[in-house]
């Protein structure tokens, strides 16, 4: 089915000692033969040469040489897209990488889509739709407990939970419909109360995977903060406190504040993306109407409010007005300057802050974490963070699931407990991609880089 050989730079473009040029598909030996001149008696043409073995030479082109390599034959199937690969390691930097690559391509290369090896790998059966979802989760990984997570998709730990999810509902199924094909046999009770027993037992698993959406959510895409609260009030400091950086500019001045800054930290292995705002009052100028207005938008998009009262001043109508504004959104106020004397005068709880010395910073943090963490990050619940596709397909799974448990207790006909029980295992199989169209496909791959 896939006849042709694709080439793609693997490793991110810029300045770096080293680059890899990636092949794959049934030429790929051919194409490396025709670019590869080996050096040394240990070396060797790429079709000569044995499974997983490494071969010196110079990539040429027309005669001239390119650069000087390393140069990696794998023969499928033990390869990442079960095709024939090779890997061709060069100098790094844009010139080296991107003329080995144009040498490839010319003997008859096709240049790869975006996460085209990775299709490949998902088409021949090397790994599952979980598992390629997973070598994106891999590489955008910002903190260890994500990549942690990713790993434990990309061993297949979701996919294990989901074909045996697929398998309990398919033996029901087989069951149900091998009635219909003997009409003349009534189920018997004890059978049906049985069939209802595995049925209800697979919504519960159902929804308990459906809990980890929101997990899942956060680690992969990371919780956006933003940082508000009147000009002065130690914004920036508390934001470049929470980096462990001096990221943002602090002066007295109010005000200082003008574009929105955004940097990501790691709050307990949890990726949140901080946004320091310019302090929300009557805009002095145009430049910093424009930073307000800004503000303002970021805090639309935030999905977590840090708002930041001074604690050497008075509690004021305008920080009320924010409180209210915000009391929809997942917030905590904090009084920072706790090394002022007390002016704030406030009955609400307050997280307590002094960021010029760092006080309090690391109970913040922790209560960061509580706030946009439903639960205590449970080790075994690492192998199974749903993402956005997984959770639409089990939703869908649940209500075919549920429909189909109402028919059997009502006694329904089996066509039509068999029909909705059809289209929940369906919903499940799309999860690993036992059901899955070009259209669902190219929206996945298209989201990898080049090269994947
Ligand atoms: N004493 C004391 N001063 C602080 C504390 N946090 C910040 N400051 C000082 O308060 C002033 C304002 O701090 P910024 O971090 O620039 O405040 P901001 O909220 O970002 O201000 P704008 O950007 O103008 O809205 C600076 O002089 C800081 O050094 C604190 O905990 N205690
Ligand atoms: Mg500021």
């Amino acid at each position: 089915m896939i006849d042709d050989t694709i080439a793609a730079i693997a490793t991110p473009l810029g300045e770096g000692a080293l680059a890899i040029i990636r092949l794959s598909g049934p030429d790929a030996l051919a194409i490396a033969d025709k670019c590869f001149e080996p050096i040394g008696a240990a070396s060797s043409k790429p079709t000569d040469a044995d499974t997983h073995t490494l071969l010196y030479g110079n990539i040429v082109a027309e005669g001239r040489t390119v650069d000087e390599v390393l140069l990696a034959v794998m023969r499928a199937p033990r390869t990442f897209t079960r095709e024939d690969t090779v890997e061709i390691t060069c100098h790094g930097g844009m010139v080296a990488s991107q003329a080995v690559l144009q040498t490839v391509l010319a003997a008859g290369a096709r240049s790869a889509l975006p996460g085209e090896f990775t299709r490949r790998a998902f088409l021949n059966g090397r790994i599952d739709l979980t598992q390629a979802e997973a070598v994106s989760d891999v590489i955008h990984a910002r903190t260890d407990l994500a990549l942690a997570a990713a790993n434990e998709q990309l061993a297949g730990k979701l996919s294990q939970r989901i074909n045996k999810l697929r398998d309990g509902l398919m033996q029901t199924l087989a069951h149900i419909e091998a009635h219909i094909d003997f009409p003349d046999e009534d189920i018997a009770p004890d059978t049906l109360a049985q069939l209802t027993g595995r049925l209800d037992a697979a919504l519960e698993f159902i929804d308990e995977l459906l809990t980890t959406a929101n997990e899942g959510r956060i680690l992969r895409r990371g919780i956006r903060a933003a940082i508000i609260g009147r000009p002065n009030a130690g914004k920036s400091s508390l934001l470049n406190q929470l980096l462990g950086h001096d990221r943002a500019i602090v002066t007295p001045t109010a005000g200082t504040t003008r574009d929105t800054i955004e940097e990501t930290a790691n709050i307990r292995g949890i990726p949140v993306v901080f946004i320091d705002t310019a302090g929300l009052r009557e805009a002095a100028d145009g430049i910093e109407a424009e930073g307000i207005r800004r503000s303002h938008e970021s805090i639309a998009h935030a999905e977590l409010i840090l708002h930041v009262l001074d604690a050497g001043e008075a509690f004021t109508a305008e920080d009320q007005k924010y409180i209210e504004e915000f009391s929809e959104k997942k917030h905590l106020l904090i009084a920072n300057k706790i090394d002022q004397p007390r002016m704030l005068d406030v009955s609400v709880d307050c997280h307590e802050t002094c960021a010029l010395d760092g006080t309090g910073i690391e109970p913040l943090k922790d209560a960061i974490r509580d706030l946009v963490w439903s639960g205590a990050i449970r080790a075994d619940m690492l192998p199974a963070m749903i993402n956005a596709r997984h959770q639409d397909a089990l939703r869908r799974a649940r209500a075919g699931l549920t429909d189909s448990l109402a028919s059997l207790r009502d006694e329904a006909t089996l066509e039509l407990i068999a029909m909705d029980l059809r289209i929940a295992a369906n919903a499940v199989g799309e999860v690993v991609g036992k059901t899955s169209t070009e259209d669902l496909l190219d929206s996945i791959f298209s989201q990898f880089c080049i090269g994947k």
